[in-house]
């Protein structure tokens, strides 16, 4: 049965009646907007939306109702699944012989940018609206990778200054949204980023200012003044949805989702108390407050989101689709390990109350649930984005700390031998990454592969090409993994 308002009934009658379906506890017609979120893919419907949902079921925050925004013309998609269905959507937790599928329904409405640009903007300037948050993906925030800074020559960038009255990026509405509030005298938005950035808040708000500098100067420093962007570490795993999910489902529940989310069952969130126009009670629904957030951001990035992007990478070229299978590879098992443990944790500052060894164990536990089929080809996407930020700050504590860098390299070569588009068993596959032709054609180039690879400052910085222990441990991985296979060189290092 087709999920939407006048369904949910026998949604209900399906729930008691075979699999186990949760709905909203409250009314809807209640709610009110008073979050605007951009970027509404799989993650936040599977993270900050299910937090508002647990507050509306228990009778709280109805002034808190989520409108979701697209910017991207591919959003209508969502934009029309959602729509369809009342913004009604399900949220499919996987997990052996338990699974959850729970309808939610704290997005209350939505706006596709390029079809209703003006919409948008009344709604961010409506007083109503008193956080803005964002899941933009880590390419979303134009920063130069190379300088950590914003970068104003990027072409949606231009555009956006030489025409401030009509934005296409994020951080363009915003802008003309803060000054329409400052003129009428509203109380800004806090602008909360929901991304993988280290630091994701003091990103977010350098961007912000560097941004309007250009534009309106007096705008920039009463954002500086005025407009908090508390950082904070999200973290939920969520695959993106499959026709297999789909009708898993259906099969299951009855229910036909046009774009259910699917996910496993862990889920975290900690973030700073900054906020300049209110907030839910979040803490009220398992939020962690903290004001040490950059700590446990530096664990999930360089832990998690780090050893994702190395699984998928080694796993893609060796011919694997699924991160569970990744974990029943022992050898590469062992090498993800050894990458947390030798590489990543000796850098990380100590938590109170938080045990990194189980932390680890954890996180080995979630990459192998099986159930929720994670695609490895999602967690490799725009990896010109993820490596700066998930892997590089690894590497250069190595690096100043004399530590060995074999690991790191063979993710490198590994990622080079990636970038041909076939795997070890002779299967294509498609490089999901905006700056795949920036990446294939440093591989193109004539002289040495590597040198020229590592020669890409917006991935890498200034200094690793020049660095000849770097050069030297990418080149001998990628020779080992071109003579003995992705098996072989894993075997050489001693993983089995
Ligand atoms: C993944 C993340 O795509 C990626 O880079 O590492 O989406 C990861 O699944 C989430 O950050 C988990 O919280």
């Amino acid at each position: 049965m087709k999920l939407n308002t006048k369904n949910i009934t026998k949604v209900a009658y399906f729930s008691a009646t075979s699999a186990k379906v949760e709905l909203p506890l409250y009314d809807r017609a209640g709610i009110n907007q008073g979050i605007v979120h951009i970027g509404v893919g799989g993650f936040h419907r599977a993270h900050l939306a299910l937090y508002m949902e647990k507050l509306f079921n228990a009778g709280k925050a109805q002034q808190w109702g989520i409108c979701g925004v697209g910017l991207r013309a591919d959003d209508q998609k969502i934009a029309e699944a959602l729509k369809q269905q009342d913004y009604l959507y399900t949220l499919y937790e996987l997990k052996e012989a338990e699974d959850k599928a729970q309808v939610i329904g704290s997005i209350v409405d939505f706006i596709l940018a390029v079809k209703e640009p003006q919409r948008l903007i009344e709604k961010l300037v409506d007083a109503d609206t008193r956080i803005v948050s964002l899941t933009i993906t880590e390419g979303g925030y134009c920063i130069d990778d190379n300088t950590g800074l914003f970068n104003p020559l990027l072409p949606q960038v231009i555009a956006d200054i030489n025409d401030p009255d009509n934005p296409k990026t994020a951080f363009g509405y915003l802008a003309l949204a803060l000054k329409l509030r400052r003129d009428a005298g509203t109380k800004p938005f806090t602008v909360m980023s929901c991304d993988n950035l280290p630091n994701n808040g003091k990103v977010t708000r350098q961007v912000m200012l560097s941004f309007t500098q250009l534009i309106d100067p007096e705008l920039s420093d009463w954002i500086a003044t005025n407009v908090s962007f508390p950082s904070a570490m999200v973290d939920r795993i969520t695959p993106a949805t499959s026709d297999a999910h789909r009708k898993q489902l259906l099969d299951v529940t009855g229910i036909d989702d046009i774009w259910p989310v699917v996910c496993e069952p862990f889920t975290q969130w900690v973030i700073e108390d900054d906020f300049c126009n209110g907030r839910p009670p979040w803490e009220e629904v398992g939020v962690q407050f903290t004001d040490n957030v950059a700590a446990f951001e530096e664990m999930k990035i360089g832990l998690l989101n780090g050893s994702h992007l190395s699984m998928a990478l080694l796993g893609v070229l060796y011919g694997l689709d699924f991160a569970h299978q990744t974990m029943q590879y022992s050898a590469l098992q062992a090498f993800v390990r050894d990458y947390m443990d030798r590489d990543v944790t000796p850098k990380l500052t100590v938590i109170a109350n938080v045990d990194f060894s189980e932390y680890k164990d954890t996180l080995i536990s979630r990459f192998s649930n099986p159930i929720i089929c994670d695609q490895l080809q999602r967690i490799g996407s725009d990896a010109s984005s993820k490596f700066p930020k998930f892997i590089l700050p690894t590497l250069q504590w190595l690096l100043e700390n004399n530590q060995p860098i074999d690991r790191v390299a063979m993710i490198i070569a590994a990622w080079m031998l990636y970038l041909k588009g076939t795997d070890e068993q002779d299967r294509s596959y498609s490089i999901p990454d905006p700056k795949a032709d920036v990446l294939l054609a440093a591989l193109a180039k004539p002289g040495h592969k590597v040198t020229n690879f590592l020669a890409l400052q917006e991935v890498f910085g200034n200094q690793l090409s020049n660095n000849s222990n770097v050069v030297e441990a990418v080149e001998k991985q990628l020779e080992n993994l071109k003579t003995q296979g992705v098996n072989g060189t894993l075997a050489l290092m001693g993983y089995r």
